[in-house]
């Protein structure tokens, strides 16, 4: 049987999820990048909703990075969700909470206008204040085995470093939980390798075509 392929875009923290998951069950995959901003026919024509990741199983296609995660736990070992309903459910439902934490990164880094800038801010980090509140003992979301929880939030834990370098700063501050997880997620192989070198330049790059007030405060300060 073939393995599964994944199409991917180099800084799309969705995919990066579907890898982690990968990576850490040790599947075997093979990875295909497209250019968002240029969708190639082929991939129009797989994907329904447009978007990445998509990972195709024979001739299935899969889409939406949480179903895919879900796929490849109930088919390779080691389970990553818990088996418990009702943990389940709470894992899941830390997963949306961590896709939301990526638009509310997203409505940082292309906000238009200082109000827009401040209310983002603002938001990540009264998200930040809840994760510090339900977090326990870590280092990871339930303690020391990884979870999917975990791959979901390696991505979301990775824009931090990016937003410091551009002088964004102060994230962790008071928040000591949120920081340990976010540091042991950070130096974990999966979440580092499931991301190619020139990652953070990239996404520079990208913040900085946005031209929101975060690349207009880059740009003015050098
Ligand atoms: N809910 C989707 C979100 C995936 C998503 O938004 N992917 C973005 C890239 S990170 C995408 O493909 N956007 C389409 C576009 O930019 O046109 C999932 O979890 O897989």
């Amino acid at each position: 049987m073939s393995v599964p392929h994944l199409i991917s875009f180099d800084i799309c923290p969705y995919v990066q999820r579907a890898v982690i998951t990968l990576l850490e069950k040790g599947v075997p995959f093979e990875r295909t990048y497209i250019d968002l901003a240029n969708k190639p026919d082929w991939f129009l024509a797989l994907s329904p909703l447009g978007k990445v990741p998509v990972l195709k199983v024979g001739d299935e296609v899969l889409f939406e990075s949480a179903v895919i995660a879900e796929y490849l736990d109930e088919t390779t070992e080691p389970r990553l969700h818990p088996t418990d309903p009702l943990q389940k459910a709470k894992h899941r439902a830390w997963i949306e909470f961590a896709s939301a934490g990526l638009m509310s990164l997203w409505n940082f880094y292309v906000a238009a206008d200082d109000k827009a800038f401040a209310a983002a801010r603002a938001d990540i980090e009264s998200k930040l204040d809840r994760l510090e509140s339900v977090l326990g003992d870590g280092p990871l979301f339930a303690g020391t085995s990884f979870s999917l929880v975990d791959a979901a939030f390696g991505p979301f834990f990775r824009y931090f470093p990016v937003l410091e370098s551009l002088g964004e700063t102060g994230w962790f501050d008071g928040r000591p939980k949120v920081k340990r997880w976010a540091d042991a997620l950070l130096s974990r192989p999966s979440v580092r390798e499931a991301v190619q070198a020139g990652y953070a330049d990239k996404l520079t790059a990208f913040i900085k075509k946005k031209e929101g007030v975060l690349a207009a405060r880059v740009a003015n300060s050098r």
